[in-house]
């Protein structure tokens, strides 16, 4: 299913007054809001190819009707999105669950529908069916050679997949690490994993970036072998310049103050990407905003103040990518909610006063400093984000016209009920 532009505008048509009623409300007093659209025009956030199917817990999983039954299929579904809100222009692929099997057509496909290649994955936390050796007790920190061999190995055909489709990076998460006291030598761990990873970098193309994703617990629950930040941080430096750490929002132990975390590794030069995600307990992997969306903000803040303290380009200076799970949802809709849950902490980031701010804390003025954290935050801001989605001609109220036009049950048509997409 393609959505048509006369779609989008007989969409936007019908809410073409209101919406105005309301950007100009707010442009009357936010002086830099054409600044701040256009920097929402030009943000992008990469979908992963595992997200547009029904996820699980588990427990169990209810898959859903209508999901994609092929990459080819997956790529369609994020067109729809990219059409829909203009945000989504990326995909980010897990390997070996999306394999190109026709690199050329697909990446023919994704040109067609303005679709990116963001952040290849690598996969070491399964077993694939015929796969010489097990994960069951790491890949990269394996005590034995050989599994560590073959997980090095992995990742250099991750590379070589990447490569084909035009992507610049690769995403190591490693499940690593150990459930018991005395499973593992801390140290051997460590070096065993360092090495495979100084591997896979010498295999990295000259313009690409090694991201190197940390995570506090699950599936090992004693000790995880890349399991926060200082570890991350650590290999990425131990490794060199192309190496950085991502942040994936749900891999943190309860109340982390990530946004700190954010803040010190962009002074470091060592923030590399991101992966969108809410949560209440752990990795919950809940559409982004929908739990703690001040946290959000507040990491926004951070990303703002610290890309622009190192002049970096806010759309790619950093890989964004949503890494969630849509158990109870439709994909597409949960999707759709993230991206826009994005859009507004980032608007509202761009509304903070970094100058009051500073003079806040200059004056150690507490009161006035969270002030206007909140007058950012209290701000709504959607007509903002809709004004950017209009003037790059995607839909003033994605989620609204996806049900109009009653996208899942065109694709329910075209793909039946009994499918079942590759992924978590
Ligand atoms: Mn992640």
């Amino acid at each position: 299913m393609k959505l048509e532009k006369y779609q989008i505008e007989e969409h936007n048509h019908a809410h073409r007054s209101t919406h105005q009623q309301r950007i100009d409300y707010v442009r009357s007093w936010v002086s830099n809001s054409d600044h701040i659209i256009e920097k929402l025009i030009e943000f992008q956030i990469a979908i992963p190819s595992w997200a547009l199917g029904t996820g699980g817990t588990r427990f169990g999983r209810f898959a859903g009707a209508g999901e994609p039954r092929s990459l080819e299929e997956k790529i369609e579904d994020i067109g729809l999105l990219h059409s829909l809100n203009k945000s989504s222009g990326a995909v980010s692929l897990h390997i070996p669950w999306d394999i190109p099997k026709n690199p050329k057509a697909i990446k023919a496909l994704a040109a067609q529908l303005d679709i990116k290649f963001d952040a290849v994955n690598s996969n070491t936390f399964q077993d694939q069916k015929g796969q010489q050796h097990s994960y069951k007790f790491g890949s990269l920190q394996h005590v034995d050679k050989t599994t560590r061999d073959q997980a090095i190995e992995h990742n250099l055909e991750v590379i070589h997949y990447g490569k084909e489709l035009g992507s610049s990076s690769i995403t190591v998460w490693l499940s690593d690490g150990s459930s018991f006291p005395g499973q593992l030598n801390f140290r051997k761990a460590f070096e065993n994993t360092l090495d495979g990873l100084q591997k896979i970098y010498g295999a990295l193309p000259d313009d690409w970036k090694m991201f190197v994703e940390y995570k506090a617990f699950e599936p090992n629950f004693y000790s995880m072998t890349v399991g926060d930040w200082g570890q991350s941080l650590l290999y990425a430096s131990k490794l060199g310049p192309k190496a950085y750490t991502l942040v994936d929002l749900g891999h943190h132990l309860p109340n982390a103050n990530i946004e700190q975390i954010v803040s010190l590794l962009l002074m470091e030069g060592k923030l590399g990407g991101f992966h969108f995600n809410d949560s209440k307990y752990g990795d919950d992997d809940l559409t982004v905003g929908s739990i703690n969306p001040y946290q959000l903000f507040l990491i926004f803040n951070e990303l703002v103040e610290g890309m622009d303290a190192r002049h970096m380009n806010h759309a790619t200076g950093l890989g964004w990518m949503i890494d969630a799970s849509h158990n109870v949802k439709d994909p597409l809709e949960d999707l759709l909610q993230s991206v826009e849950a994005i859009m507004i902490a980032y608007a509202q980031a761009l509304l903070i006063d970094q100058k009051a701010l500073e003079y806040a804390r200059q004056k150690n003025d507490v009161a006035l400093a969270q002030e206007i954290l909140q007058v950012a935050y209290r701000t709504d801001v959607r007509p903002l984000v809709a004004e950017a989605r209009l003037r790059s001609g995607a839909a003033l109220q994605p989620l609204e016209l996806f049900r109009t036009l009653k996208v899942r049950e065109h694709l329910i048509k075209e793909r039946g009920t009994q499918t079942v997409a590759t992924g978590l």
